[in-house]
Formats: structure tokens, C-alpha cells, sequence
């Protein structure tokens, strides 16, 4: 079996995540595909905060065909930025109540101009084909420490076919819900709730554990620390590290469990 790894939120922190990736010997100095057979999952969250959310993506999308070609696969889940930036695409400045508009929201949550000026149709189609959810073997994929997905959906597929269908509309009502829920996290956190999400989420998806990203390590346990964080007696895994915050870019080795 290939091995699979996993590298959290990015946010347009390019440099960190070409370092990140070398040192794990996934792509080579020139920046090439390295990883032959190996499977590499994106998180999502590739724009804002950081400065170079369109030159993630393009890389990403490269490593992609690199990797398509060597045999191995690189894929992607859809976070919250994702969508976000869509939006602030779409809509711009059309004020829909309350006064704010999805591009003020998009700007709020670290969005860069140069990133939307330089968003592109090809872009935009990669992104809207992105699933939400995804699991390899025993391991549940999501990008969000939430449960908001279970409104979505009550199989991986219908989550991932009713998340790209809101990416589709242009009911701002619904890529408001979209954004609300997705902004959600820290909902596996606690010893007794937490747990009990977790179960729901992983009853209803399949597999025996989560990996996730969207929520820094730290803002969780309150302190940096090197490698992703692993709670709820194993069940859980953070792989956030604060790519953008001056934290960590991990590459996480999934361990299959049989
Ligand atoms: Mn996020």
C-alpha cells in the first residue's frame, strides 16, 4: 500500500510549505513531485492571512499533475477559506443585510486583493470540485473540527454533493449558512461533548478516527508545540500547526490501522 500524508492549513504561507514538503522528501529542490507512489491530502484553507494564497493553489494543482504522473496522487478537501473567497468573487460588494458584505466578511478573515485580482476561472472550477469530506481506510478527513457537516449530509456523498451545490448558487442565503457553520470549531475538544460529536460524526461517515485541520494547535491547548496534535485517546488528530501564524508545517504520516 502507498503511504498517505496529510498537511493541514496553509494559508498562503507558500514558503513554509515548500520547506515543509522537501524535508519530507515529497518534492525535490527544484520544487518537483519526489514522492513517487505516496499519497499527499491537502486540508484546505490554501488562501488569506498568509501572502500567497494563488501561488499555494498553483502549486498544489501542479504537484497534482506531478504526482498523477509519477504514479502517486495528490487531492485536496475544501475549507472554509475556499469558500470564502468565492463568495467575496461572486457577490463583491453587494451589501446582503446587516451591513456587511461577503467581501468586508472574506477581508476580515485575512483575505489579500491580490489573491482575488489574480483568482481565475481555472481556479475557481478546481476549488468548486473539492470535496468536504473524504476518508482513506479507517481515517476521516475533514478539514473542520465541527459537526455542522451531519446538516448536510448523513453520508460522506451527500455531504460533499449538497457542499457543491451552495458553492453553486447564487442564494447568497445559502453560502451565508455555508460560511456561518464552517466557522464553527473546537467541537471534538472537550473530554465529554467532544467525544460525543466525534462519535456522531465518525457513526455517520465511517471510519475509526479524524484527522482535521482549521484550528491552530495552540488555540486549542494554548501553547505551540512540534508535531500535530493527537487527543481523544487517539481518535483525534489536530494538523494544524499555524502555517501562517509563524507555527509549524507538518506532514503528517497516516498509519494505517487494520
Ligand atoms: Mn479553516
Amino acid at each position: 500500500m502507498p503511504v498517505t500524508y496529510v498537511v493541514g492549513d496553509v494559508h498562503g504561507a507558500l514558503d513554509l510549505l515548500l520547506t515543509t514538503l522537501r524535508e519530507a522528501g515529497l518534492i525535490d529542490a527544484g520544487g518537483h513531485w519526489s514522492g513517487a507512489r505516496a499519497r499527499l491530502w491537502f486540508l484546505g484553507d490554501f488562501f488569506d492571512r498568509g501572502p500567497n494564497g494563488i501561488g499555494t493553489l498553483e502549486t498544489v494543482m501542479r504537484l497534482q499533475h506531478e504526482a498523477q504522473a509519477a504514479g502517486g496522487r495528490v487531492a485536496a478537501l475544501m475549507g472554509n477559506h475556499e469558500p470564502l473567497i468565492l463568495a467575496a468573487r461572486r457577490f463583491g460588494n453587494r451589501n446582503l443585510g446587516g451591513g456587511a458584505s461577503f467581501l468586508n466578511l472574506w477581508h476580515f478573515n485575512g483575505g489579500h486583493d491580490s489573491d482575488l485580482w489574480a483568482l481565475r476561472d481555472e481556479h475557481v472550477r478546481w476549488i468548486e470540485n473539492l470535496p468536504a469530506l473524504a476518508r482513506v481506510g479507517e481515517t476521516l478527513l475533514m478539514h473542520a473540527d465541527a459537526t455542522f457537516y451531519l446538516e448536510y449530509g448523513s453520508s460522506l456523498e451527500a455531504v460533499n454533493a449538497a457542499i457543491g451545490a451552495t458553492l453553486q448558487s447564487d442564494d447568497p442565503r445559502e453560502w451565508d449558512r455555508l460560511l456561518e457553520a464552517f466557522a464553527c470549531r473546537r467541537e471534538f475538544w472537550d473530554p465529554v461533548r467532544g467525544k460525543a460529536n466525534l462519535q456522531k460524526v465518525l457513526a455517520a461517515y465511517g471510519g475509526s478516527r479524524v484527522v482535521h485541520g482549521h484550528t491552530p494547535v495552540p488555540y486549542l491547548t494554548g501553547r505551540a508545540q512540534p508535531e500535530p496534535l493527537v487527543y481523544q485517546g487517539g481518535r483525534c488528530v489536530n494538523v494544524d500547526g499555524g502555517m501562517a501564524y509563524g507555527g509549524y508545517g507538518w506532514v503528517y504520516r497516516l498509519e494505517e490501522q487494520t
